[in-house]
């Protein structure tokens, strides 16, 4: 068994929920924030055997698109005036960033 979890924007998320109880997986979505945007995005938990991982992996696909997004430049107020960039940059979001576990164990109570 594994455990995927995906960083998905909130644009997607309701979509891909839909596709995955559709094909009868099942999930949990976590509200997250990205560090760099430091807007929020959804987090995916997913269980599932190792033989639908290509399949959970194809549907997060489907439904997820990359976007691009404008970051707001930060004040150097109290951060690193080097790094500080004064106007809007724009930066490619996703579609999907995705981490696979092994899991060691699986109970329900
Ligand atoms: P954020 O951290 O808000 O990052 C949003 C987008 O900003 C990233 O899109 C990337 O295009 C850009 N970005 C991030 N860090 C950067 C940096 N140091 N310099 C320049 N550009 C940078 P994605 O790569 O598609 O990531 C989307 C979201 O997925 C991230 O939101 C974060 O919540 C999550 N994520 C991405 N990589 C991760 C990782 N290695 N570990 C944990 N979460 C990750």
């Amino acid at each position: 068994m594994k455990l995927i979890i995906a960083v998905v924007q909130d644009q997607d998320s309701n979509r891909l929920s839909d596709a995955l109880m559709k094909a009868n997986y099942r999930a949990t979505k976590l509200a997250s924030t990205g560090g760099f945007l430091r807007a929020g995005n959804t987090t995916f938990l997913i269980g599932t055997e190792d033989e639908h991982i290509e399949s959970v992996l194809s549907l997060i696909k489907e439904n997820c698109k990359s976007r691009d997004q404008l970051v707001a430049p930060i004040s150097p107020m109290g951060g690193n005036a080097d790094s500080y960039v004064p106007y809007p940059v724009e930066v490619q979001v996703g579609g999907a960033t995705v981490f696979i576990l092994p899991v060691e164990h699986f109970e329900q109570f």
